[in-house]
């Protein structure tokens, strides 16, 4: 279903008028009120009036989480404090925090925005949403459940932790959508399991629409088979929005559509700062046109993905942007080649004795970095003999050597040993770092 029928498939051209029209009062308005951006853009020679195109968003300074950073809490606020009515901040597990504030009209637009993403997966008010994401500072946990509310649905606002509990409800209320990490999908699978509860046999759960991290099509398909559902990949970041900023929809399944009435998408070489043209991989920058509370310009999201502007069969008009599989953080530098988890993960999951469940672990011996991948294997051939065992570690080893070019260590562990996270996986740990 399509939520907004004026806005989600309007054609392009109308589309891009109001874009226009809505980054010229954005860049007037953080020029007169945030000293950071006046300062920015006099830097860098270009006034507000001199936005005529959507072309001239080039000409504007980047924004990055450093900036947000050292204007840490509320230094890039463009409202007075008495008309924010929401604060939500990031973990800051990689340094200080980055912390938002909503005015009412955002919160208005953000659980507008959830309330399309719920129909594009399929959602009606007809459903009962059991929402998984935390609720917190964290955006997914309220962002959903905002979005729900304005759509009708039902919802149960679970947030993460006590699996086994969330397994009785969902047995009990009967919900029919589950939202969540997809890490911690399969972790809720896992645990029904050990309940003796069936996804398909005894839950009503029919959707997931997961995101807050990576995740790879192989990924997408062990979701589907093992819960039975439709699992739909959602995008978003606490600085721009939270969850909402784009969705995919269930008739397709391919690209996440921007909700670009909102959002202006580009994407740059992350090293040279370029534009790169439709189709192209790099870095996903966002510029928000309508936020108040704290809109950002130029917004360097760290994201890797690209934009399509093929019209999808679903009827929306908004361009796709393709599954984030990395950031250009996470990068890892291995012997000098650049490797992103999602691509191990994608050769691990061509593997059917292997779960979904694996940490990469990057250390420096003798000056030379090496890697080492643990996986869970399935309980079934946990108690096979250990040569099937290690001739299956070199198998993997063999296939991430072919496909990625580097070689590294496989070790098969014991099911249910790597760590289980309620939200976002932890699926690095770099010692190189300590
Ligand atoms: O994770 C917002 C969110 C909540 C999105 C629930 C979707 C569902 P942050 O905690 O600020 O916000 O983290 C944002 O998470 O820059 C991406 O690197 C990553 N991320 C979010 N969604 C996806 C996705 C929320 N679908 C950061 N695929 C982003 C891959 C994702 N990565």
């Amino acid at each position: 279903m399509i939520y907004n029928d004026e806005y989600e498939t309007m054609p392009r051209e109308a589309l891009e008028a109001i874009q226009l029209r809505r980054l010229q009062q954005t860049v007037e308005r953080v020029y007169n009120t945030v000293p950071f951006y006046r300062k920015k853009f006099d830097e860098a020679g270009v006034r507000p009036e001199d936005i005529k195109s959507l072309d001239d968003l080039k000409r504007l300074p980047f924004t990055t989480k450093q900036d947000l950073r050292d204007n840490y809490p509320f230094g890039l606020f463009a409202v007075p404090m008495s008309q924010i009515v929401r604060i939500h901040a990031s973990s800051g597990t990689t340094g200080k925090p980055t912390v938002v504030g909503y005015t009412r009209r955002d919160i208005k637009t953000w659980s507008e925005l959830m309330a399309r993403a719920l129909a594009a997966a399929g959602v009606s008010q007809n459903d009962i949403i059991h929402n998984a994401y935390g609720y917190g500072l964290f955006t997914g946990g309220l962002g959903v459940h905002y979005g729900a509310e304005t759509l009708g649905a039902s919802v149960i606002p679970v947030s993460g932790g006590n699996t086994k509990r969330q397994i009785t409800i969902m047995k009990d209320f009967r919900p029919t959508v589950l939202t969540c990490t997809p890490s911690y999908s399969l972790h809720l699978w896992e645990v029904a399991q050990e309940m003796g509860v069936d996804f398909k046999r005894d839950l009503a759960i029919r959707v997931g629409i997961f995101g807050a991290e990576p995740w790879s099509e192989r990924m997408r398909q062990e979701i589907e088979d093992k819960l039975g559902i439709d699992a739909i990949d959602i995008y978003g970041l606490s600085e721009v929005l939270g969850p909402g900023v784009a969705v995919e929809c269930i008739e397709a399944k391919d690209g996440l559509h921007i909700f670009e009435d909102h959002f202006i998408p580009e994407i740059i070489d992350p090293e040279t700062g370029e534009v790169l043209p439709y189709g192209e991989t790099g870095e996903l920058v966002l510029t928000t046109i309508t936020k108040e509370g704290i809109p950002l310009i130029r917004y360097r999201t760290r994201d890797i993905s690209a934009l399509y502007k093929e019209p999808c069969k679903c009827g929306r008009t908004m361009v796709r942007m393709a599954r984030v599989t990395g950031r250009t953080d996470d990068m890892l530098i291995v012997r000098g080649v650049n490797v992103f988890p999602s691509q191990i993960e994608s050769v691990l999951m061509q593997h059917e004795e292997v779960a979904p469940h694996y940490v990469i672990i990057v250390d420096r011996q003798k000056a030379l970095d090496v890697l080492e991948v643990q996986v869970e294997v399935t309980e079934r051939l946990f108690s096979d003999e250990v040569r099937k065992l290690q001739e299956l570690e070199r198998r993997i080893e063999k296939d991430i050597k072919e496909t990625l070019g580097i070689s590294c260590k496989v070790k098969l562990v014991e099911p249910k040993t790597i760590e289980r996270s309620m939200g976002k996986a932890k699926r690095v740990i770099d010692k190189r770092q300590i």
